[in-house]
């Protein structure tokens, strides 16, 4: 659906792009006005480009400028919906109760990533034991169901470029014994057993997990603040 929006805004941005090279300003906003009418109310961020001085009349024409800029920015948009990944990421037992929540959050914030769902949930053991279904013949998977199951967990879905693999080089290496300094298990934990984070192995995994923890309208859709200096091609 977002995308679907994403994809509208840009060629909306693309046909507003050829009528401003007309170097037509009332043809510009004839079209910007009948594209703001088909968008009815996903409007609002289009629109907002165009009405930052308040008064109608002044902020159609000073879209002469920042139309560029706009339709820029909304074509860039475009990209990143269709390009934007998810993984599911949350903080076991253990990471809550040693109060590592900030510490791990901003570690995926200053990369870049965009965190778009989260929430603390103290799952039953016959969720956990469907959250860690494909290790039920290992040995510790009992004890590992039990632990996941003692205490709040931090949830969270995180968006980005590459997220689901580069989650996992941010988190480090299963036992925290051989994880690299600068990784989180590597700079906050020591044993296997309170590894304190788990991270989606992959695009399916990211997929049932996401699905298992989530439902879709806990997923937050948002353009962030920074992703325009985030993301671009030079
Ligand atoms: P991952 O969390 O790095 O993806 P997995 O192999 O999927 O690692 O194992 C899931 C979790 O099971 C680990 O994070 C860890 O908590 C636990 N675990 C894995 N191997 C062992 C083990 O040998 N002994 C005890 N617990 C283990
Ligand atoms: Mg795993």
């Amino acid at each position: 659906m977002s995308s679907q929006i994403y994809r509208s805004a840009a060629r909306t941005a693309r046909a507003l792009l050829s009528a401003s090279r007309s170097s037509s300003v009332p043809q510009g906003r004839a079209l910007a006005a009948a594209a703001a009418t088909s968008f009815r109310g996903k409007t609002a961020f289009i629109s907002s480009f165009y009405e930052g001085t308040g008064s109608a009349s002044r902020g159609w024409v000073s879209s002469a400028l920042a139309l560029p800029a706009a339709v820029y920015m909304l074509q860039d948009q475009e990209v990143h919906a269709a390009e934007m990944e998810r993984t599911f990421i949350a903080i076991k037992p253990d990471g809550v109760q040693r109060g590592l929540i900030a510490e791990i959050i901003s570690r995926f914030e200053r990369k870049g990533f965009k965190l778009v769902a989260v929430k603390l949930v103290v799952p039953s053991k016959e969720f956990a034991q469907k959250h860690y279904h494909d290790l039920k013949e290992r040995p510790f998977f009992d004890g590992l169901c039990n632990f996941l199951s003692s205490g709040p967990v931090l949830a969270m879905v995180w968006e980005g470029e590459g997220v689901i693999k580069y989650g996992r080089k941010l988190i480090g290496a299963t036992d925290p014994q051989k994880s690299e300094p600068g990784t989180i298990r590597g700079d906050l934990a020591v044993v296997v057993g309170r590894n304190i984070i788990h991270g989606s192995d992959g695009p399916e995994t990211a997929k049932d997990e996401i699905g298992l923890w989530f439902s879709p309208t806990e997923l937050v859709s948002y353009t962030g603040n920074a992703e325009k200096w985030v993301y671009g091609n030079n």
